[in-house]
């Protein structure tokens, strides 16, 4: 077996030399866990092959797009049509409408969506929209949640309760920040004072009502309920980002688990299929502020690209086939069971949870219910972990504060075998 990391060292080199970090999104450099990042050739199914033909069982999938698993012959076909009636318009097409249809069938909290081309875009929109909408300008996030790089989205939580948001970038002036209100999550007494506080002023609430960016932390059921009363008592928007958790944790997504109906859900990763594609929606009433009805501007020039489209359909349409969920989150539960039995077996601190093919673990007693707790776990533990199972041909996030993602491609023998390589490595963790 070539040592896997010589011909990804080699483009490691490369890449360093010409794109910054040598990749293009941070997370990708393994800079939490250490070592070389793995470049993929290409990918099958529930694996990817990288540059020195390692094959490894993959458990980010894009980091959430590839819930059918790569090259689903399907998509790969509405593809290769759409392409050959060409890349991009600049101009209405009727396979927009019929994502947008498809969409509203599957989201009963929407009545209209606008597409754009990443999750960092719409939820930055939604925000736009949000302010627009109340003509208020402050914002309540929480410390864990991501919901992309736009610039009134980076920030921290302030010193105490009433100062607002601190940039957690280089190139965010404090002025951008200084509405955003970071709280903690499930923090019910910080979501009241808050609101008692500044409820008038308030756009809205964006929350991940299932924390993807914290590893795997849910919304307690009385929190997301508390935000639900109070959005609604003090004329603030309910902003659910489920870029991660939409059409991943089941067809509803977090909205339909918790059964909560937002204001505006911001989505993105599976409707695009792994094509570069997001989408905003809620109430005709709000949504018809957007230019070029109402105020409130908002604009791309891929936006609803034809080839995108096309590959975001054809995978909703696979996701909405009766059966699917079910039996996805049959086998993300079967591979969440086998690593907490193992993990047990050899006395290691280990909590687990998942929820449609959406998955979470913790090296942790407990499952955590804040970014504070999820960041005591012990970097050099999970660690060893990450690269035990990357040896073994096991690949989840290279951060112990991602998610993971199983597909529809995963089969029992590769949950088996994802088992049986961590319980190798909780034996030496045991040590
Ligand atoms: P993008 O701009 O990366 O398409 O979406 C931003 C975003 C918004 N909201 C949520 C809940 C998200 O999870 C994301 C992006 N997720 C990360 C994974 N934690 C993408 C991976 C990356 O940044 O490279």
């Amino acid at each position: 077996m070539p040592h896997a990391t010589d011909k990804n060292d080699i483009l490691f080199e490369r890449a360093r030399a010409v794109i910054p970090g040598g990749v293009n999104s941070p997370v990708r450099a393994f800079r939490a866990v250490g070592g070389t990042p793995r470049f993929v050739k290409r990918a099958q199914g529930a694996y990817f092959w990288d540059a020195a033909d390692r094959r490894y069982i993959d458990y980010i999938g894009s980091w959430g797009p590839m819930i059918l698993g790569h090259g689903h012959p399907a998509v790969v076909d509405a593809v290769q049509r759409a392409v050959a009636e060409g890349f991009s318009f600049g101009a209405p097409t009727e396979r927009e409408i019929e994502l947008a249809e498809a969409i509203l069938a599957l989201v009963p909290s929407m009545e209209m969506v606008r597409l754009v081309s990443s999750g960092t875009e719409a939820a930055m929109s939604a925000l736009r929209l949000a302010r627009g909408a109340t003509g208020r300008k402050y914002i309540i996030k929480f410390e864990g949640c991501y919901h992309g790089h736009a610039d009134a989205l980076l920030v921290k939580a302030g010193s105490g309760l009433a100062t607002f948001g601190h940039p957690t970038s280089a190139g965010v002036p404090p002025e951008v920040v200084q509405h955003t209100l970071v709280l903690e999550y499930n923090n019910l007494a910080q979501l009241e004072e808050a609101f008692t506080l500044h409820g008038h002023e308030i756009a809205c609430l964006m929350i991940e009502a299932i924390a993807g960016n914290m590893n795997f932390v849910r919304a307690s059921a009385a929190f997301a309920q508390r935000c639900r009363e109070l959005c609604t008592r003090h004329g603030a928007l309910l902003v659910f980002d489920e870029v991660m958790t939409g059409f991943r944790v089941g067809l509803q997504g977090a909205q339909g688990v918790l059964g909560i109906r937002p204001d505006l859900t911001v989505l993105g990763k599976v409707i695009g299929g792994g094509m570069p594609l997001a989408a905003f929606g809620g109430p005709r009433a709000i949504m018809e502020q957007l230019a070029p009805l109402g105020p409130v501007y908002q604009a791309g020039t891929l936006s609803g690209n034809p080839v995108a489209t096309a590959c975001g359909l054809a995978t909703l349409k696979e996701v909405a086939r009766p059966g699917f969920f079910e039996a996805l989150s049959h086998k993300t539960r079967t591979l969440v069971d086998g690593l907490k039995s193992a993990a047990a077996a050899e006395g290691i601190a280990f909590s687990a949870d998942s929820e449609g093919g959406m998955f979470g673990f913790f090296l942790l007693d407990a499952l955590p219910q804040n970014y504070s707790t999820v960041m005591t776990t012990d970097n050099a533990r999970f660690n060893t972990l990450f690269h035990g199972l990357l040896e073994r041909g096991v690949y989840i996030a290279p951060a112990l504060y991602e998610a993971g993602f199983v597909s529809a491609a995963h089969s029992d023998e590769d949950i088996a075998a994802t088992i049986d390589a961590a319980r190798q490595i909780f034996k030496t963790l045991r040590a």
